[in-house]
């Protein structure tokens, strides 16, 4: 079987989101935006599937010459070929554009045979349980504007079940922020709110100094928190080995910092963090997120996936290091998250009332998608 076709069908549909000026996401009065359905074509009809955006002179110039021709399932040697080609195209074949094609790869290969990805990975599990995630805060009454109001949105997150709540507090440009005594309120009010039982975490502004991620942190150790993730600007290791060493709160990362699993074996070496950390857009997909499993593995590192979607929970089922969970989010109290986008019929992520998110059975990454909705809103093909 070989490769003859990689393809984006950008779409537009009615978006709820938004993106302030940092790029943190919120609420936002209903517009239109943009979403691209990524195809891998086969020559024998086959298809796989991932939804994002690349654009078109990145899928010309760097993707398409790595894929054409090839068998879709030798992924790690195609993903080795897109890694090569960005030492020259960083700028626009970031990581986050070749997880795109990476998980479009594993959904072909799942589709191929017959097979959810979470089995062909490894397979530990079928589901995984779930910590909330919220958005940052904001500004907007009845939104995530104060301590008090994340300690009700706390209680109603678990109320759905969900065993676990992380807070992502004020960042620029919300009016304050950062406030290392405003975090560590919100951080007190959910834990008042929600007791002893529920496990809770904090990801506040990712630019704070040494002083302040470790004021910060000795105020969640008191507060009986189970981790904190990039208080500080990931470029400086070095500042993580000093808070590691100085806080008994676990510290979890890197999220954000580029290298894929290089730079991830630099941390876990230099005890930099407690909690191994990546995701699927921060690496470069499924294929070296799983390199960076078993580098946690092999530290004997536990590890926290960052973010949602199908890619992490399938790496998440197929894992087996214990006690981590899938981030479903990001949650706000404005925003129905178990409504699916338009483009699909059904979630990826569904949650049961015990709080566990299901990874699908059916062959691939499990997309359910409403081609008709595609076709229906269909902006242009490349
Ligand atoms: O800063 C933000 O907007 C969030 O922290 C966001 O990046 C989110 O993906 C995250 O960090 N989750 O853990
Ligand atoms: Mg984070």
């Amino acid at each position: 079987m070989k490769i003859t076709g990689i393809g984006v069908r950008t779409f537009r549909y009615m978006s709820t989101t938004g993106r302030d000026s940092e790029g943190h996401s919120h609420p936002a009065p209903p517009h239109e935006a943009l979403q691209g359905l990524i195809t891998i074509q086969t020559d024998e009809g086959a298809e796989g599937y991932a939804f994002g955006r690349i654009a078109e002179g990145t899928l010309q110039g760097a993707i398409r010459p790595v894929l054409l021709g090839q068998d879709p399932l030798y992924r790690e040697r195609i993903w080795q070929g897109l890694r090569q080609r960005q030492r020259l195209n960083l700028s626009t074949l970031a990581d986050s554009v070749v997880a795109l094609v990476d998980m479009a790869l594993w959904d072909l290969t799942g589709r191929i045979l017959g097979q959810p990805v979470f089995k062909l990975l490894g397979g530990y599990r079928a589901r995984v349980p779930a910590y909330a995630s919220t958005m940052c805060g904001d500004d907007l009454a009845g939104g995530l504007d104060t301590p008090d109001a994340y300690a009700r949105f706390a209680l109603w997150c678990r109320d759905q079940g969900y065993p676990a709540f992380k807070l992502h507090t004020w960042q620029p440009p919300m009016p304050g922020a950062p406030d290392v005594r405003r975090d560590l309120a919100a951080c007190a009010a959910v834990r008042e709110a929600v007791g002893d039982d529920m496990v809770l975490m904090l990801d506040p502004y990712h630019y704070y100094s040494r002083e302040e991620a470790l004021i910060l942190g000795r105020g969640l150790e008191k507060l009986g928190f189970a981790w904190m993730e990039e208080p500080m600007d990931e470029h400086s290791m070095s500042s993580y080995v000093w808070l590691t060493q100085a806080l008994d709160l676990p510290i979890c990362g890197p999220e954000t910092a580029e290298g894929k699993m290089q730079v991830r074996a630099e941390w876990a070496k230099h005890n930099a963090v407690d909690l191994l950390r990546g995701g699927v857009g921060d690496v470069g997909g499924i294929t070296p997120l799983m390199k960076v499993v078993h580098l946690a593995e092999a530290f004997g590192m536990s590890m926290e996936v960052h973010g949602g979607g199908p890619g992490n929970l399938h790496v998440l089922c197929a894992m087996g290091i214990p006690g981590a969970f899938y981030e479903r989010g990001l949650l706000h109290p404005a925003i129905d998250y178990e409504e699916p986008p338009p483009w699909l019929n059904q979630i990826t992520d569904p949650m049961d009332a015990r709080g566990n998110v299901h990874a699908s059975h059916a062959p691939g990454l499990g997309w359910d998608i409403n081609f008709d909705y595609i076709e229906q809103h269909h902006i242009a093909a490349y």
